[in-house]
């Protein structure tokens, strides 16, 4: 841990003496700071680092490219992460490889890993991009990388003080707010003296100094009611303190690994995150209290996570605007009254910069998957099983990162989707619990389960598979009975729906982004509400003494054919959304970054809702063809031959559930380092 000297100008005065101002803070909002009371310390001190295209500088790193040298990682015929130096000559992920070198020809244009069909282990190959059939993409070097980065971020950090939550693969949030405190408190002892008369409600002193040293911070400018003539306040001091921590971190970051980023500083994780976006590359965006409302009111509330897709188009079209200054004078009753009671006071926050939202070290991840589509299709199931092979080492490299080997979190169930032509069929069963998974257990419970679906009917040639782990729990303490491994029909349900929709059945919030769905669309779980698996039928599937939900969708002729015909349309573009969730899985959201689904043009902050949605849609493709089909049964009473209906087990369709989704004079700050206040 660093720790850097003081870089305040003090006043001649001591601090607290009588007769002087005092600050607008009080002892217990200080006290706060150290108990990371997150929704009352006006004083919290928030980052969130980002690194600077982050692929890009990993291939850069690998193969000892020159700074100055143009690169862009290419993922297929498509570019997925640009440098800066790239970026000069308007190149961006927009861009193919071909438009790509037009715009500069010494481009280079690094592949992604790929696994081979057949190989045990990822490598880089050059004739990737030809054979896209035959590859899989593996992020596993990125991962590696990013695990190197979260390391340095914490050795930097005082371990009994650090809260980090690593929001994706390059970018973290920090809850610098308790090792803010101890360092205000050992340069401030005046700080550390009970409050007057023991009451916490009493203000504290102002602050001993007049001036704040920002060093090459990117401040963000004040507006006309606040002015750098204003004295700091300890608001101000502690931000400057999490300045010096990140930028600490930032040049271990460099000096370690050779990883520049870009940082913001606030006093929440929202404005963090805009902070860190403001100005890149390799700058940190100090974004005080006083400067909040003139930094945001410049802002499109579209670029405000949770504000850039179908919430923001709503309040856009309602309010004839995108500007967060024209959205402010609109009272909190009117908001309410047009977006819905919780909604509207929460843009009402919002907008104005308020977020409670907590810093949470726990990682969040619900579910993993690994898909390939296949074109041409795979015909064989030596050829499925090569694919298996690589899922469930894929699969297996993340939940090492979990912390599955230290037994920390551990799947407890395993699901297998299989696509043949217009029919998509699933299987999933237990994780066997009691001994330590490893990529053979993996590998083998899928093949079981492609052996049921195998079982069952023509299944050649296959167009898609997808192996996902789901249902985490922390690390398993004593002996569980097999009964607890026996799916709950909502776990079984939200499972059945792919990553992401997994229940909290640890008793774990679920992930925000699912909340968000939920509260927007009724969710998947709303989706299937009146589907309803009977336990009796499920035991009848046995799997190893467990059960093993069944959901076999047939397709007759008739069978929701658009939906289908859409789903395969899809399936290029699917493997390629697949490709872009697969690296962040567990990323929250991409502030500028707009994904949009291609079914249906909603756009998406990040590619975890990107891929949220896709469940979504998928899901609601099953729930349509089973409704087809129970519609057709229903009518014909007759057994379509790949009719789940039909078959002992399979599950009983309901009525459609609505499944409508919404899916001042300026100054330049910068370098300030003497302001002579008072
Ligand atoms: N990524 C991806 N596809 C996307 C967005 C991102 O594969 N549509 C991957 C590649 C990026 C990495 O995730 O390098 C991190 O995403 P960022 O949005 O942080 O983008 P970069 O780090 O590349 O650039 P920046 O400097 O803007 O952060
Ligand atoms: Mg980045």
């Amino acid at each position: 841990m660093s720790s850097s000297p003081p870089r305040f100008f003090r006043d001649s005065s001591p601090a607290g003496a009588p007769g002087l101002k005092r600050s607008q803070f009080t002892y217990r909002q200080l006290s706060q700071l150290a108990s990371y009371n997150a929704s009352s310390s006006p004083l919290r001190v928030i980052a969130h680092i980002d690194l600077d295209c982050f692929y890009a500088q990993a291939e850069m790193i690998r193969l000892g490219t020159p700074e100055d040298q143009p690169l862009a990682v290419q993922q297929w015929q498509g570019l997925i992460a640009v440098n800066y130096p790239a970026r000069e000559f308007g190149i961006g992920r927009h861009c193919n490889v071909t438009e790509a070198k037009k715009l500069c020809p010494k481009l280079i244009h690094q592949h992604v890993a790929t696994w081979r069909e057949g190989d045990v282990k990822w490598a880089y190959h050059d004739d990737a991009a030809a054979n896209m059939a035959t590859h899989k993409v593996s992020l596993d070097s990125y991962r590696l990388e990013s695990r190197k980065i979260m390391a340095v971020i914490k050795a930097e950090l005082p371990p009994q003080l650090q809260r980090v939550e690593k929001a994706g693969i390059d970018e973290v949030f920090l809850d610098l707010s308790a090792h803010v405190h101890t360092i205000l408190l050992e340069r401030f002892p005046e700080l550390a003296k009970p409050p007057p008369y023991d009451d916490p409600t009493e203000k504290l002193p102002r602050p001993s100094i007049y001036a704040l040293d920002w060093q090459a911070d990117a401040l963000v400018d004040l507006d006309d009611e606040h002015t750098e003539i204003d004295d700091p306040d300890w608001d101000d001091v502690a931000i400057l303190i999490g300045s010096e921590i990140v930028r600490d971190i930032r040049r271990a970051i460099r000096d370690k690994l050779g990883y520049t980023c870009a940082a913001g500083i606030a006093n929440n994780k929202m404005l963090s995150k805009l902070g860190s976006a403001h100005k890149k590359p390799n700058q940190q965006t100090v974004i005080r209290p006083r400067a909040i409302q003139h930094f945001l009111s410049d802002f499109k509330f579209t670029k405000i996570r949770n504000l850039g897709g179908k919430l923001g188009e709503q309040i856009s079209q309602t309010f004839s605007t995108e500007a967060v200054k024209d959205l402010l004078p609109v009272s909190v009753e009117q908001l309410k009254l047009k977006l819905g009671g919780d909604t509207g006071i929460w843009v009402y926050n919002t907008i104005r910069g308020i977020d409670p939202s907590e810093v949470n070290a726990r990682t969040q991840i619900k579910s993993m998957l690994s898909a390939k589509s296949f074109r041409p299709s795979i015909n064989t199931f030596e050829q499925a099983t090569k694919w298996l092979r690589i899922f469930a080492a894929d699969i297996f490299s993340r939940l090492v990162e979990e912390g599955v080997l230290e037994n920390k979190r551990r799947p407890r169930t395993i699901n297998l989707h299989h696509r043949h032509g217009a029919q998509t069929r699933s299987r999933q069963g237990p994780i066997p619990q009691g001994r330590q998974i490893d990529e053979e257990t993996l590998f083998d419970l899928a093949k079981n389960l492609l052996g049921q679906i195998v079982l069952e009917s023509r299944v050649w040639p296959c167009a898609n598979l997808s192996l996902s782990v789901g249902g985490f729990e922390e690390g398993v303490t004593g002996n569980m009975g097999i009964g607890a491994f026996l799916l709950k029909g909502d776990e079984a349900r939200a499972l059945k729906a792919g990553p992401h929709t997994s229940m909290a059945d640890d008793g774990n919030e679920l992930h925000p982004v699912e909340k968000r769905r939920r509260m927007d669309n009724g969710g998947i779980q709303r989706f299937f509400s009146k589907r309803e698996l009977s336990q009796g039928a499920n035991r009848e599937l046995g799997f190893n003494d467990a059960a093993i939900k069944c959901n076999s969708n047939g397709s007759g002729g008739t069978l929701g054919s658009p939906v289908n015909e859409m789903v395969s349309g899809e399936v290029e573009k699917k493997e390629s959304v697949l490709s872009v969730s697969e690296e962040q899985a567990n990323r929250h959201e991409h502030p500028f970054t707009a994904f949009m689904c291609s079914r249906c043009n909603a756009k998406f902050e990040s590619a975890e809702e990107h891929q949220s949605h896709q469940d979504w849609h998928f899901a609601k493709d099953l729930h349509d063809q089973e409704r087809v089909n129970s519609a057709f049964v229903t009518r014909n009473h007759q057994a379509n031959d790949a009719s789940s209906s039909s078959r002992p087990g399979s599950q009983k369709t309901g009525a459609a559930a609505d499944s409508k989704r919404r899916g001042r004079p300026k100054k330049t700050e910068r370098g300030q380092s003497k302001l002579t206040f008072g």
